[in-house]
């Protein structure tokens, strides 16, 4: 560990707290969880506070109990004494429950072997596949994804069933038929004929109006990524792994946009991958279309959501979009984590949904 003044910039002792040349107070540097920035400025309790707890130690609770406010003191901020030992104490509580659920996890998640608990939709034929009632690990962790993936936190969520397939242009063709809606978009010239693929060029409109026809209604943002990555937070949904293994793949991505012949290079039928299967053995989930969810879209939502059941904020400009498509040439995008969205009336040649129902 060094410490710096950040005046003079002459390095100085461990245990000093001013500068021994001049009697600026000092910036450390290195592993110590006392980190100024500038001058009299106690940055980020919260960054500090985290810290704190992920390297717990005898050592480190030392400081937390007591160095801690004489340290603040020390700097004329004696102020912030008990707001930061509050904001230590519920990130240590935080992680401590972390650590807990974690160690649970094996027991509370499905083996990708075992048989899902599947229905069969009487309107659209669709097989659901249930995911039943608890807590899963959503978002990313601080500093490791992008920042709208943030924090990464223990969601519960109530049972619901979730298609096991994106929507096809087959059972597309039976809601129009059945209801008169007009046709997605290149409907006549693309991929009407294929029907096993998913449907694509709908906007969140429409695919709410096929749920509705369904009896059913869009997943929200957790339902969905629950479904993708099940329980432990995982990257994908068949685990941590790339989604290809040399020539043979997991998703449909498009992981050469120059045609060179690797990849995909527009969607698949929705049964191509079933190595790709999540935990409970949705399909899909990673790749072939982005899918419509039912929330509104909001960069900071997940620093204010609620830890049960959040449906998204309660307006916005875009609606979520998840998953990746054939379109991606970046696995970034096939993150079960990652956060996409568009205007909801926007219709896309890479852009589908599956629905979901409350159980
Ligand atoms: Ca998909």
């Amino acid at each position: 560990m060094a410490l710096k003044c950040s005046k003079c910039g002459a390095a100085n002792p461990d245990n000093a707290r001013f500068c021994w040349n001049d009697g600026e107070k000092l910036i450390i540097v290195g592993t110590n969880p006392f980190r100024f920035r500038d001058g009299n400025s106690a940055m980020t309790l919260a960054e500090l506070a985290k810290h704190i707890v992920q390297n717990w130690s005898d050592s480190i609770e030392h400081l937390y109990q007591g160095d801690f406010g004489v340290w603040l003191s020390s700097i004329g901020r004696g102020d912030l004494s008990m707001t930061a030992r509050q904001i230590v104490a519920q990130e240590r509580d935080q992680y401590l429950g972390l650590e807990k659920f974690l160690q649970k996890l094996e027991d509370d998640t499905p083996s990708p072997l075992s048989k899902p608990k599947e229905v069969i939709n009487p309107i659209d034929d669709a097989a659901m596949i249930l995911i039943l009632e608890g807590e899963f690990l959503m978002g990313s962790p601080e500093g490791e994804e992008y920042r709208n993936e943030c924090p990464q936190r223990i969601v519960y969520l109530d049972a619901y069933h979730i298609d096991k397939f994106e929507v096809t242009n087959a059972q597309y063709r039976k809601f129009m038929k059945a209801t008169g809606h007009k046709a997605p978009d290149d409907w006549s010239y693309t991929h009407a004929s294929q029907q096993n693929h998913p449907v694509v060029g709908v906007s969140w409109y429409d695919a709410v109006a096929y749920a509705q026809w369904a009896g059913k209604r869009l997943p929200t943002e957790a339902e969905w990524e629950k479904a993708a990555r099940g329980a432990d937070g995982r990257k994908y949904p068949w685990g941590n792994s790339p989604p290809n293994m040399g020539a043979s793949y997991r998703a449909n991505y498009k992981i050469d946009k120059y045609g060179t012949g690797h990849g995909y290079s527009y969607t698949t039928p929705v049964d191509n991958f079933p190595m790709g299967a999540s935990p409970y053995g949705v399909m899909d989930m990673a790749g072939n279309v982005w899918e419509w969810c039912a929330d509104w879209y909001h960069s900071e939502y997940y620093r204010a959501a609620p830890k049960k059941n959040p449906a998204g904020p309660s307006s916005g400009n875009a609606r979520v979009l998840r998953g990746g498509g054939w379109v991606n040439d970046n696995t970034h995008y096939l993150r079960c984590a990652f956060r996409g969205s568009h205007p909801p009336s926007m219709k896309f040649s890479y852009v589908g949904f599956r629905c979901a129902s409350t159980y």
